[in-house]
């Protein structure tokens, strides 16, 4: 009896184990608009939005960029600052308020995009 209960219990406790990776799937909003970083340069190279919306930002290039805010706020810290993002690697962020917001690479200065969030 022991030897045919056993088996479904355990199948059971691996299915409760296995739900809560199925359940992490992200809630992260589509983006409005896809910003590719390629040989040097974001493309395309301006992108317009509406406010709250989300713009993603890839990095497929061969090496690594940033995406750099050229304003600061009042706390005299960028609006914005991706980090380093190497080949591969995607950064998303909300634009809460319009505006026209200029961004640069940090590790190379002529590297220039901007997000127009209306
Ligand atoms: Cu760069």
């Amino acid at each position: 009896m022991t030897r045919i209960v056993f088996p479904l219990v355990a199948a059971a406790a691996l299915g409760l184990l296995a739900a809560p990776h199925h359940a992490r799937a992200a809630a992260t909003p589509a983006p409005a608009a896809v910003v590719d970083t390629v040989k040097f340069a974001y493309t395309p190279e301006t992108v317009t939005v509406k406010a709250g919306d989300t713009v993603l930002f890839k990095n497929d290039d061969s090496t690594a960029h940033t995406i750099l805010s050229e304003d600061k706020g009042a706390d005299g810290k960028a609006l914005f600052d991706s980090g380093n993002m190497d080949q591969g690697q995607t950064w998303a962020h909300v634009f809460a308020k319009a505006g026209t917001y200029k961004y640069v690479c940090a590790y190379h200065a002529f590297m220039r995009g901007t997000v127009i969030v209306q």
